[in-house]
């Protein structure tokens, strides 16, 4: 009985599927005073937490022309559910950290 295991050749084709994927970079330069380390709470920018800041979100509030708060400001600023922007919560909170009610800056985080 002869052997009929022919050897069989099986070709493989190889595609390669060059996908180009479109990469976008979104660049966002913010003046950090300690290496990217956020003052929480800073809205006036001076270096110090303070009431000072409070008022400066509040007088923000009434008047966004005229108090108008720096990137860096606005940032450190929003204190009371974070990622929300600022409010009047936000001069709250600060003001709860400056009589020493509360410890850490933010207060709480946007949910
Ligand atoms: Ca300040």
């Amino acid at each position: 009985m002869a052997d009929d295991d022919t050897p069989r050749v099986t070709t493989t084709k190889a595609t390669t599927t060059t996908s180009s994927a479109k990469a976008t970079t979104t660049t966002t330069t913010v003046t950090a005073s300690e290496d990217g380390d956020i003052n929480w709470g800073d809205a006036n920018t001076d270096g110090h937490v303070s009431v000072g800041d409070a008022v400066a979100i509040l007088q923000n509030i009434g008047n966004k022309d005229k108090y108008e708060l720096s990137p860096e400001g606005k940032r450190n600023a929003d204190v009371y559910d974070n990622g929300d922007g600022i409010s009047s919560k936000d001069a709250l909170s600060i003001m709860k950290y400056d009589a020493h009610l509360i410890d850490k800056l933010p207060e709480s985080y946007k949910k």
